[in-house]
């Protein structure tokens, strides 16, 4: 069960975050653009990218306002790949976070641009002052994120995606796909989150096999939640990988192997923070959270 002081510490988190969303996203000429940015930005989603980077700057004893930057350049990142995910030449959904999609609410070539600004705003938030003490330490973490976002990351499991509708993936190009697809952007953030502080290249080490479980765990229990929750419950289309007859973690290994798969990995990132003590216990905390997630 996930305790009242970690229901606060989320739920003060998510304030935060949505505050400082809203600060950086431009309200000015030209209006219709950025008032389609804020509408895909803010208002919504679980924040599940910042929080684990906050969690993970815990780790390091990030300074908070640094932490608060990476995580909002994570989220814009995020914000990008569902408005385009949803177009009509990807996922055509008229559904997200509860509200009609981008392209729906305005049009399409404006959802194209809103992808697009959120994509360089990302990289203007991350870039523009000092997030860690040595300047290599910090353009490591730009090209971090660039490279989460990219087409060895996010963008190439998304093409990965689109080309395996209608086709059977094994176990390993599956897993491929979402280590790519949603693994390599929760790894981003919570990277990020911890380069914000101190960290040695064990601990590092560490961190990233569990940002490897944690990220693989999201997109598995993501599966699941598609084939048994309600679209009222999870705010975007439910049942859409099976009714587009698109593999996933379901549809190969059955819900209960899946749910089993999702408890493994669970045990593997815990593992992963066996050495980080008390430091680590909002990350332990956030791996139940998005392990037993019900949205
Ligand atoms: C268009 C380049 C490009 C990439 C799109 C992220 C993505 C790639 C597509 C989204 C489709 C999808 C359902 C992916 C599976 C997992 C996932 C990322 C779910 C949405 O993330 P949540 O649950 O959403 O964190 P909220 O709304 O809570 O932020």
């Amino acid at each position: 069960m996930l305790n009242d002081n970690f229901q606060s510490w989320v739920h003060a988190r998510q304030h935060a975050v949505e505050n400082a969303l809203a600060g950086i996203l431009p309200n000015s000429v030209p209006f219709r653009l950025h008032d389609a940015m804020r509408y895909s930005t803010l208002g919504g989603g679980k924040r599940v990218r910042p929080l684990l980077a906050h969690a993970a700057g815990e780790i390091s004893g990030a300074d908070a306002e640094s932490v608060m930057r990476v995580s909002c350049a994570v989220e814009l990142i995020h914000a990008y790949s569902l408005v385009h995910d949803d177009l009509p030449c990807m996922d055509d959904d008229v559904l997200r976070r509860g509200k009609p999609t981008c392209h729906v609410e305005y049009d399409e070539a404006t959802a194209l641009l809103v992808g697009d600004s959120l994509q360089s705003l990302a990289f203007e938030v991350i870039s523009e002052r000092a997030v860690a003490k040595d300047p290599a330490v910090q353009l490591e973490m730009v090209r971090l994120l660039a490279h989460a976002a990219g087409s060895r990351g996010m963008a190439g499991g998304q093409a990965i995606d689109l080309d395996s509708v209608g086709r059977q993936l094994d176990l390993p190009e599956l897993e491929n796909m979402h280590i790519r697809k949603t693994g390599e952007l929760i790894r981003a953030a919570i990277l990020l989150g911890a380069y914000c502080g101190e960290i040695d290249n064990e601990e590092l080490a560490n961190l990233d096999h569990f940002a490897k479980s944690v990220g693989l765990a999201f997109q598995v229990v993501d599966d699941i939640l598609d084939a048994e929750s309600s679209t009222a419950t999870l705010g975007k289309t439910a049942g859409k990988d099976s009714k587009h007859n698109k593999p996933t973690y379901v549809s190969l290994l059955g819900v209960k192997q899946a749910k089993e798969m999702a408890q493994d990995l669970h045990r593997s990132a815990m593992e992963a923070l066996e050495g980080f003590g008390e430091r680590a216990e909002r990350l332990r905390q956030m791996t139940d959270f998005i392990v037993q997630r019900q949205f």
